[in-house]
């Protein structure tokens, strides 16, 4: 009998990547119009003289690898390469009345952004307006404010080195620290979180180490979909036969078996590698249950191997010589109670005896983890406490092990390094005094969260955004909608339309940008930028496409002409001969960051170099000179969601979208077909709720002041634990209420929001 699903929900059986994922590709490249020139596009991406592909920031072998087959890569580079256009007369035939009906895919998809924009109210409409006029217009408008604080200064993590220390410089020149940034969203737990750990807030990891490792401990991400280049890594090292433990709520399809596109006989003979070699679906926020059990689990058979006369399953040599802290956590985690790790991570003794089991016998041991971990409440300790597990055995600061975050957008790891940072430190200022003879105000700005609560109170007044879709990608659009059309002035960098430029502002301007693929001309000739991957890795990257219009300018030109509209010759500094020649941008950035030395010379090395990242060779930056053991918070929160009956709720990625950026309908890999208005939910869930597969519900968030909804969303019965509840983001960021995250790192929670989910009224 065939089962009856829900319409567009089918079964998915293949293995992820082969030949689905090419002709994924074929379709991504008909429907952009740019199958001649895109295909030739696709061929540059991650070349040594061709472009960064914006994709993703997993490393590249040196960056002089041939041709890396990528699917979800081929549709960042087809959307940004696509032959539509927005200019004036799209602006003519539609007011931004009109334009807040279309769909995010909708808004995007209608091209590249071809000309300056200025929003005029009394038509309702964007109209055309010259570089020279807007870029005055927003001086003025700067310039206006009693205080420069009142402004606000958002960066998406696909901007350049050069243009995220150009705009750090004009805003710091500017007079404020307030730099929310797509990473508040992202790694932020990361960032705040490793550096107490173990000194540094970045991976210790290079991509070399993946072939010495034997063993991968895999932690809320999906490569599949997110970071494909990846499973090219993980595909060998389950052929090498390397375990791979995954702790994830949902079984991703190419975490589970995976055909390379690369692999001749995978794609002719239909067959696949299998990727997890143990696969543990925890409940959603259990990450803290699931380490705490990992840890109990190793010192329960540390002391049995004792007890039997052995030495011991723990490396005693490096926790003495580097580390503090092991003594009280171990006690805290000793003396945890398997009943709550057990209730609140969803997991059996047999699957933490299991996995530390793996996690002793290997000597190499690598934790790669993504927003499955990073969006909680508690995603800081979750962070620290994967450092802790590696730590056990010395799996840090050696070859073959050590801590592999995830990265998101290509460049978000560069834009921190180069001084996007809401708390500038002592050496960042002394270096901006070193290179531009001023000493910027050390006074801590704001991040993503304070900028919203800043304009919701009127306390801020101005905001530009280099990039990005802030108000879709922060939580409570409701709340941070109403926010954003308070402003004086909202300014938005951009290479498509999105509805963070629909929220009008008393002055509007959009600047249309080129993007990574596009040829950068400046007075020198063609610029190459630089950017930094997730394995702190930074090389060039140049664009060699024709730009979509002559009238769109680089981002540092953009940033540049703000600058000097707005400050003059305020602090001398020389804005035209930066944008004249790159080179120079790279000069300042080497005097403000000396780990950047040689800068220029160094990037034009084939592959590019590593930056510093001390952890990597066991010196610890912390402030007792060695890493630390930090305790994790206790598992008593959890009670609350089950007296109430709620569920938890996630919010993730479907295979055809970036981010804020619908590309289409689909979500292949777990079988949902031209629509995103589905939650999945466990078949006990439903049952006891009387619902049934198909039906409509609404989710009601519970736990905050002011509870949200989402309504007439279709449920689907679904492999996810029992408790927990999954859907898309953004469709789902109305349930997720702002004053929900981390209050460590500033991260919203968008991956444990508690609900209640019922019939649809
Ligand atoms: N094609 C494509 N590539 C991208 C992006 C994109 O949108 N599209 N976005 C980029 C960006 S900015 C980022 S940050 C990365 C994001 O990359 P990922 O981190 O892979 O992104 P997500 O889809 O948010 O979710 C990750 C996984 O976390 C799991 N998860 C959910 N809740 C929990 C939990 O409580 N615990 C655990 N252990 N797991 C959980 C989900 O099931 C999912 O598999 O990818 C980057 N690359
Ligand atoms: N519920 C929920 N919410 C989330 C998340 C989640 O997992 N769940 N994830 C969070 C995460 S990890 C992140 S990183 C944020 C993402 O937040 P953002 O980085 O703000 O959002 P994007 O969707 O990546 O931005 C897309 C827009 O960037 C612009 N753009 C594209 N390329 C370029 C370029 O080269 N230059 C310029 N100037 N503009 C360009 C285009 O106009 C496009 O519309 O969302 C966060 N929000
Ligand atoms: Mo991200």
């Amino acid at each position: 009998m065939q089962e009856e699903r829900p319409e567009g929900i089918e079964r998915y059986d293949d293995p992820a990547g082969g030949w689905g994922a090419l002709r994924a590709v074929a379709k991504t490249l008909a429907h952009q119009q740019v199958v001649a020139q895109g295909a030739a596009t696709l061929l540059k991406a991650n070349q040594p003289d061709g472009f960064d592909c914006p994709g993703c920031a997993w490393p590249d072998p040196k960056h002089t690898s041939s041709f890396e087959f990528c699917e979800n890569g081929a549709k960042a580079i087809t959307w940004e390469s696509t032959a539509r256009r927005v200019g004036p007369e799209f602006f003519e035939n539609n007011t931004v009345d009109e334009l807040w009906t279309w769909t995010d895919h909708k808004l995007e998809d209608a091209g590249r952004l071809t000309t300056p924009l200025f929003y005029n109210r009394s038509r309702d409409r964007y109209e055309a307006i010259e570089w020279e006029e807007a870029l005055q217009i927003i001086a003025s408008e700067l310039n206006k404010l009693p205080d420069p604080n009142m402004a606000e200064f958002y960066t998406s993590g696909r901007a350049s080195n050069e243009a995220a220390f150009m705009y750090q410089l004009f805003v710091r020149a500017f007079g404020t620290n307030n730099f929310p940034d797509c990473s508040n969203m992202c790694h932020e737990a990361t960032s705040v979180g490793l550096p107490k750990s173990i000194g540094v807030g970045k991976g210790t990891v290079l991509l070399e180490d993946f072939d010495h490792c034997d063993a991968i401990f895999s932690f809320g991400h999906n490569p599949g979909t997110n970071h494909p280049r990846m499973m090219t890594t993980l595909h060998e090292a389950s052929r090498r036969g390397v375990p791979i433990v995954v702790f994830n709520p949902l079984r991703e399809r190419a975490l589970e078996k995976f055909a390379a596109p690369q692999n001749p006989v995978e794609m002719v003979t239909l067959t696949s590698t299998p990727i997890a070699s143990a696969y543990h679906q925890l409940r959603i926020g259990g990450d803290i249950a699931v380490l705490r059990g990992l840890m109990k689990m190793v010192f329960e058979k540390d002391t049995a191997s004792i007890r039997r006369g052995g030495e011991g399953v723990l490396d005693r040599l490096f926790i003495a010589e580097h580390t503090v802290g092991f003594r009280e956590l171990r006690q805290d985690i000793e003396a945890t109670s398997w009943e709550s790790i057990i209730q609140v991570s969803g997991l059996t003794l047999e699957a933490f005896s299991s996995a530390a089991d793996v996690y002793i016998k290997a000597k190499n041991v690598i934790v790669c983890y993504g927003m499955g971990v990073t969006q909680h409440e508690n995603g800081t300790a979750n962070v620290q406490q994967l450092a802790n597990f590696l730590m056990l055995r010395g799996n840090m600061g050696r070859k073959g092990a050590g801590i592999c975050p995830l990265r998101g957008h290509s460049n978000v790891q560069g834009d921190r390094t180069v001084g996007i940072t809401e708390i500038p430190n002592a050496a960042l200022l002394d270096g901006m005094e070193r290179a531009f003879g001023f000493r910027p105000s050390g006074e801590k700005g704001h991040n993503a969260i304070e900028t919203i609560a800043a304009i919701a109170e009127g306390r801020s007044k101005a905001l530009v955004c280099l990039g990005g879709n802030l108000a879709v990608a922060m939580s409570d659009p409701d709340a941070t909608f109403q926010a954003m059309r308070k402003l004086d002035l909202a300014v938005h960098i951009a290479t498509k339309l999105n509805r963070s430029h629909l929220l009008l502002a008393k002055t509007s301007i959009i600047l249309p940008c080129l993007g990574r693929t596009d040829l950068d001309t400046q007075a020198s000739g063609p610029q190459s930028v630089t950017v930094e991957d997730s394995m702190s890795m930074v090389h060039a990257s140049r664009g060699f496409l024709n730009p979509p219009s002559p009238l769109l300018r680089s981002e540092p030109a953009i940033i540049a002409g703000i600058a000097k509209a707005t400050l003059g010759s305020r602090h001398g500094i020389d804005w035209d001969g930066l944008i004249g020649n790159y080179d120079r941008i790279r000069d300042k950035i080497e005097i403000v960051f000396p780990d950047f030395h040689e800068f220029n010379r160094r990037v034009r090395v084939k592959g590019g170099f590593r930056l510093d990242v001390p952890a990597s060779y066991r010196m610890w930056k912390t402030e007792s000179g060695k890493a630390a053991f930090l305790l994790p918070p206790s598992l008593d929160g959890d009670h609350l969601l089950r007296d109430r009956d709620a569920l938890m709720l996630t919010t993730i990625r479907s295979h055809d979208q970036y981010n804020t950026t619908v590309y289409g309908l689909d979500d292949r890999y777990r079988g949902v077909f031209g629509r995103r208005d589905v939650v999945f939910m466990n078949k006990t869930d439903l049952a006891d709720r009387g619902l049934r597969d198909g039906d409509l519900i609404d989710l009601t968030t519970i736990l905050s002041t002011e509870p949200r909804k989402a309504s007439k969303f279709t449920v689907v019965e679904y492999n996810i634990p029992k408790g927990s509840v999954a859907g898309y983001y953004p469709e789902l960021n109305v349930v997720i209420t702002l004053e929900r995250y981390d209050r460590l790192s500033g991260t919203p929670s968008y991956k444990s929001v508690p609900v209640i989910v019922s019939a649809a009224a």
